[in-house]
């Protein structure tokens, strides 16, 4: 056990500084400063500022979109999203994503109906809704995740032929796009997030996109005050706005997004190289997209194989200074709140189960080096070597 060098048994950690999972984009402190000093000379926050009003106007002409809909963050949009297209009733929700897909949905009063994901592109698919749709589901929501896409165009002809809306939580999938069209394109409306791990970043923000005038319309109104645009009747608005400090970022972000999809990419083919040579390992990667920003490094940890479980290696892992961690966790139709409607009591989802349970995300972004990519691989693969040592440990340590 001696010769095992790890940080969890003594050894000092691989990275003397905590390398975290996001993109964490940070622009030179120079282009930071003149940005700031004209949101100083201008005197204006927030509200629809000029920095916001370039900002959606770059986003239209580079997705190709009609509205671009700045936001203050994800879960704020998905919730305007949800009273902009008066949905009823219950909404169909992979219950393999991030809690805020879920929460917009009992903020708006709604009902999530969750179905399972694919085990091979953890995306939702037709297969898994057809059999849980009933005459009170009013909506789908599909969630693109990992820079990879659902199968958008079944998902789209099976919302029509069932009179759903159909909508997507677009979180991880900014600059993707499937043949010529980018995601933001899709559905009655898209929801991107621009928070500072995400590969486009605002600090903290978001944008909902759509074709339809109507709807952006009615999204304006309830993000309320000005930019409202049009005025039309909504019964609820929201403090949804984007400030200028957050439109500055993103500004400088988006300048900067095609350099580091480009870093992103080449890291994503190292681990590839990497990892594949280590059993038990399985990157998962983006797929249902022809061009992806490779925002996410996500794997799945086959115990059986690999020997040690995803919990055991994530925590080895951040013993060496490297923020992995799991995702998502638990599976949403496990949570007290979510778990006591008559449906989900003895709701099964085993790929969702599966995958909570096995999943992992790496670093990777502006603070990720090739070296780093080597290191964290180097980790994983003696792990696995040391395999039979490293569960006696964790037997003698009771985790
Ligand atoms: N839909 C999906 C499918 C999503 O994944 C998300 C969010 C949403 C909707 C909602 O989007 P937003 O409302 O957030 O726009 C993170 C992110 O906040 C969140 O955007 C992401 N997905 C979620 C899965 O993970 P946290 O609370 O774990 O993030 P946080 O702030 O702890 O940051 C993660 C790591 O990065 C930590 O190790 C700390 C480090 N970090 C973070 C920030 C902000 C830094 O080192 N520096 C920083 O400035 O949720």
């Amino acid at each position: 056990m001696h010769k095992l060098k790890f940080a969890l048994l003594g050894s000092p950690p691989a990275f003397k500084k905590k390398l975290p999972v996001g993109q964490l984009y940070f622009p030179d402190w120079q282009r930071y400063e003149s940005a700031m000093r004209g949101i100083f000379e201008r005197r204006y926050y927030t509200n629809h500022g000029p920095l916001v009003q370039k900002f959606e106007a770059k986003l239209q002409e580079y997705l190709g979109v009609k509205h671009a809909i700045c936001v203050t963050n994800a879960t704020i949009g998905l919730i305007m999203a949800a009273e902009a297209l008066e949905l009823t009733r219950k909404v169909i929700v992979p219950a393999y994503t991030f809690i805020a897909s879920v929460q917009s949905l009992s903020w708006a009063g709604l009902e999530p109906v969750f179905c399972d994901v694919d085990p091979h592109t953890h995306q939702m698919s037709v297969e898994k809704i057809e059999h849980i749709l009933d005459e009170n589901v009013t909506a789908i929501m599909g969630v693109n995740l990992w820079g990879g896409a659902c199968d958008i165009s079944k998902l789209q002809a099976f919302g029509s032929s069932h009179n759903l809306k159909l909508y997507f939580d677009s979180a991880h999938a900014f600059g993707c796009s499937i043949g010529t069209k980018k995601i933001g394109n899709f559905g009655e409306l898209e929801v991107f997030s621009f928070h500072a791990t995400k590969i486009l970043s605002a600090t903290e923000g978001g944008c909902v996109c759509t074709n339809d005038n109507l709807l952006a319309a009615r999204l304006r109104n309830i993000r309320s005050s000005y930019g409202a645009g049009i005025p039309v009747p909504v019964v609820k608005t929201a403090n949804g706005r984007m400030s200028e400090a957050q439109a500055a970022i993103a500004l400088m972000s988006f300048e900067e997004f095609p350099k580091n999809q480009e870093n992103n990419y080449h890291l994503f083919k190292l681990y590839k190289q990497y990892l594949q040579k280590i059993p038990g390992i399985l990157l998962i990667e983006p797929k249902g997209v022809t061009f992806s920003n490779y925002q996410y490094v996500v794997c799945e940890v086959d115990k059986k194989i690999f020997g040690l479980s995803r919990d055991k290696l994530v925590m080895l892992l951040n013993a060496e200074n490297i923020a992995s961690r799991r995702y998502f966790y638990p599976p949403l139709h496990h949570l007290p709140q979510y778990n006591n409607g008559l449906q989900n009591k003895s709701l099964r989802l085993p790929v969702t189960e599966y995958l909570c349970e096995s999943c992992m995300q790496l670093p990777i972004g502006q603070r990720v080096s090739e070296d780093a990519v080597k290191k964290i691989c180097g980790i994983i693969e003696r792990a696995y070597e040391s395999r039979h040592q490293l569960i006696s440990f964790f037997k003698g340590v009771h985790c």
